[in-house]
C-alpha cells in the first residue's frame, strides 16, 4: 500500500514537471510570436506609411515667392513676413474646400532654399534619392522681373532640373507657377513659355559647341573620353525635347504647365486645379 502511494506521488511530480516544462514552452513560444506580429507590423507600418505620402516640390530662383506659396498651400494662410529660406521646409498639403481635404490627406509639400549651394546640399540630392516618389515639381518664378537675364538664370536652372526629372520613364510633372502677377509689369505665362523656349534653345546648342571644342583640342585620351559620356548623357535625357535643335516644353517626357499667380493675394486657383489632376493620376 505504502509502495503504491509513493509509486503515485513520484507519478504526479513527474506529470507536474512535465506540465511545467510545456507551460514554460508555451508561455515563450507565446512572447516570440507576440514579438514577431509587434516587429512586422512596425515594419509594414513604416513601409506603407513611407510609400503613402506623395511628395511635391517647390523650388524656383531667390525672392519669387517660393516659401509665401508654401505657407498658403500648407496652412492656408500668407506669413506677414518671410526670411530668406535657408533649409527645406516640409508641410502637408491643405486645401480649403472639404471635398479635396482627403483626395490630399497624403500630399506633402517641400520648400527649397534657391541659392546654388543649398540646392546642391539639399534639393539634388532629395530628387536623386527620391525621384519616383516625386509627383510634381513647382517651379515658382517672379513674372514681375522676368527680362533676359532673368530668363538665362531660369533655363540654366530648369536644365539641372530637367537632366533629373526627365531620367524616368514619363518623367516629373511641372507647373512653372508665374508668380506675382499682380504687379503691371508682370509678364503673361505664354510670353515667359516662349522666351524659356528660345534660351533653352541657346544653352543647347551652345554646350554642345563647346563639348565638341573641347573634344577637338583635348589632347589626353581619358578627358575626350569624359567629355563625350558628358554630351552623349546630356543627350540621352533630353534628346527628345528638341525637335530639329529646337528645344519644345511639350516634347518633354512629363507634362509641363504654365500658369499665373499671386501667392500675396492668395490668387492661386489655378494650381489647385492642377494639384487636383495630379491627385487623380
Ligand atoms: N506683390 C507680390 N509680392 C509677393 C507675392 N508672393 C510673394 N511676395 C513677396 O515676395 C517676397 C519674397 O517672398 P518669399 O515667399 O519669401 O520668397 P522665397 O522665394 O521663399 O524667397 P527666398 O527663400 O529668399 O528664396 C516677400 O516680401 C513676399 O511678401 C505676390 O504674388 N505678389
Ligand atoms: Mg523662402
Amino acid at each position: 500500500m505504502r509502495f503504491q502511494s509513493k509509486m503515485l506521488d513520484d507519478l504526479i511530480i513527474e506529470v507536474q514537471s512535465v506540465l511545467e516544462d510545456d507551460h514554460m514552452k508555451f508561455v515563450l513560444t507565446a512572447i516570440v510570436a507576440l514579438l514577431v506580429i509587434i516587429i512586422t507590423s512596425f515594419i509594414v507600418q513604416k513601409t506603407l506609411f513611407k510609400n503613402k505620402n506623395r511628395t511635391f516640390i517647390l523650388t524656383g530662383p531667390k525672392k519669387s515667392g517660393k516659401t509665401s506659396l508654401f505657407y498658403y498651400l500648407t496652412t492656408g494662410k500668407i506669413p506677414e513676413l518671410t526670411v530668406t529660406s535657408i533649409e527645406p521646409s516640409v508641410g502637408k498639403l491643405k486645401l480649403h474646400s472639404d471635398e479635396y481635404s482627403e483626395a490630399f490627406a497624403d500630399v506633402v509639400i517641400r520648400d527649397y532654399p534657391a541659392s546654388s549651394k543649398l540646392k546642391n546640399l539639399y534639393l539634388y540630392p532629395f530628387l536623386k534619392e527620391n525621384i519616383r516618389g516625386c509627383k510634381g515639381l513647382i517651379y515658382v518664378i517672379d513674372s514681375s522681373c522676368f527680362d533676359s537675364s532673368y530668363c538665362n538664370m531660369v533655363a540654366n536652372d530648369l536644365l539641372d532640373l530637367l537632366k533629373i526629372t526627365e531620367s524616368i520613364p514619363n518623367g516629373v510633372d511641372i507647373a512653372i507657377f508665374c508668380n506675382k502677377y499682380d504687379y503691371f509689369t508682370s509678364r503673361k505665362p505664354k510670353k515667359i513659355k516662349e522666351m524659356l523656349e528660345n534660351e533653352i534653345t541657346k544653352l543647347y546648342k551652345l554646350k554642345l559647341r563647346n563639348l565638341n571644342k573641347v573634344s577637338l583640342h583635348d589632347t589626353t585620351e581619358n578627358a575626350e573620353a569624359d567629355e563625350s559620356e558628358e554630351e552623349d548623357n546630356f543627350e540621352d535625357t533630353l534628346n527628345t525635347a528638341f525637335q530639329r535643335g529646337e528645344f519644345k516644353f511639350e516634347m518633354l517626357e512629363g507634362n509641363v504647365d504654365f500658369l499665373e499667380g499671386n501667392a500675396f493675394k492668395q490668387k492661386t486657383e489655378p494650381l489647385t486645379v492642377w494639384f487636383c489632376e495630379k491627385a487623380a493620376n
